[in-house]
């Protein structure tokens, strides 16, 4: 899972970077000019997988992933700017969802936060970004039809492009649109930015971490949002005694590990869930749309999976760690044979019965 982490200079993305991936990327305030993006992979923090590699001792246990970009700020005028449209912009386009960062301390130079407004700001540049591209590509097709090119696929672009510009200019998201599966793939190559699941992290200052009941309930009427105490958490990130960690963190309110709350964020923003596949070789976590069927989790695994799907072998993984092994799960008849039509369940294990 990508996510790019975005918001205005200085709302504190890197130190928010640092926190989630102890990556140790320089911090500084207004040194906006950054060429290179920060990335960094984490693993997705799951005892479920720890569990499971105790059960089967694998050669390999292979965690869920989180990529993470973080970029420089983006300002109002960032959008009709062209920054969207750099290169360097593309890792953010890429990414499967967007943690918007919003400043809630004092910055450098005394000025007071305004995260509601500041949440407006990067918004508003979104669809901004979004508008131009499509306008820019609606005016290339109609100077394909005046070439005299006008094909069936065109005219479904150019319709899909019109709905979206309709609902950005009524400050709706490319989100909000219904799009059937034939305009969804019209318009997937342009990766609009408002089409993305969006989080909000809330960037708070030490005193006031834990009392911004208000404005995170003022977000959360829009937006999923988790709030960071970034500068503090990025300090926790760099201690080594686990034990200092839980105690500072207890100290200041904090009851799970930034990278755990951003997860959790991440996958409900998403709508994913979790399965697994076990074996002495490899215990292996993956993520799936919440909904989908076990064929579905076969193509996550392997294409060929799920062009020869037979049935799967499911059972749940809390189950075995209540069992212990496998045997026990069978004795208690909690092992099933499942179809293609069955939906995978948060926590299943899954084990893909299939034939090319
Ligand atoms: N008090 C306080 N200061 C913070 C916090 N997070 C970041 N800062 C400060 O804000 C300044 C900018 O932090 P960065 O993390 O570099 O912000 P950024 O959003 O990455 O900035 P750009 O990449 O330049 O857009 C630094 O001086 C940080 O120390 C926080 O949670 N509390
Ligand atoms: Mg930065």
């Amino acid at each position: 899972m990508k996510i790019g982490l975005i918001g205005l200079p200085n709302s504190g993305k890197t130190t928010i970077f640092n926190a989630l991936t102890k990556a140790g990327a320089p911090v500084t305030a207004y040194a906006n000019c950054k060429a290179k993006p920060n990335l960094a992979v984490v693993d997705v923090i799951d005892d479920r997988v720890a569990c499971l590699s105790r059960i089967y001792k694998p050669q390999k246990t292979v965690y869920a992933t989180i990529e993470l970009i973080d970029f420089v700020g983006l300002r109002q005028g960032s959008a009709s700017e062209g920054l969207f449209s750099s290169k360097s912009m593309t890792l953010v386009k890429n990414s499967d969802a967007l943690a918007l960062v919003v400043r809630n301390f004092l910055d450098d130079l005394g000025e007071p936060p305004s995260p509601l407004k500041d949440v407006e700001t990067i918004k508003d540049e979104l669809l901004i970004s979004d508008m131009i591209v499509a306008e820019n590509r609606l005016e290339r097709i109609q100077q394909t039809y005046k070439r005299g090119k006008k094909t069936n696929a065109l005219e479904i672009e150019e319709k899909t492009l019109r709905n979206i510009v309709d609902h950005l200019s009524s400050n709706r998201t490319v989100r909000d649109v219904d799009l059937d599966d034939e305009q969804e793939k019209a318009i997937r190559g342009f990766q609009f930015l408002t089409q993305k699941p969006l989080m909000i992290i809330l960037n708070s200052d030490e005193i006031h971490f834990g009392k911004n009941q208000e404005i995170l309930g003022d977000i959360e009427k829009e937006s999923n949002v988790v709030e960071f105490a970034g500068k503090f958490e990025m300090e926790l990130s760099c201690l080594t005694d686990q034990e200092d960690v839980e105690l500072f963190m207890a100290d200041m309110g904090i009851q799970e590990s930034a990278r755990h709350r951003l997860t959790c964020l991440a996958y409900e923003t998403l709508g994913y869930v979790s399965f697994f596949t076990v074996g002495s070789d490899e215990v292996r976590a993956w993520n799936i749309v919440k909904g989908n069927t076990v064929v579905k989790a076969a193509e996550t695994i392997h294409t060929d999976m799920a062009r020869g799907f037979i049935r799967a072998e499911c059972f749940s993984c809390d189950d075995l760690i209540k069992c212990g092994a496998e045997k026990g799960l069978r004795e208690k008849g909690r092992f099933r044979v499942e179809g293609k039509d069955y939906i995978v369940q948060d926590g299943d294990i899954v084990n893909v019965r299939f034939n090319v």
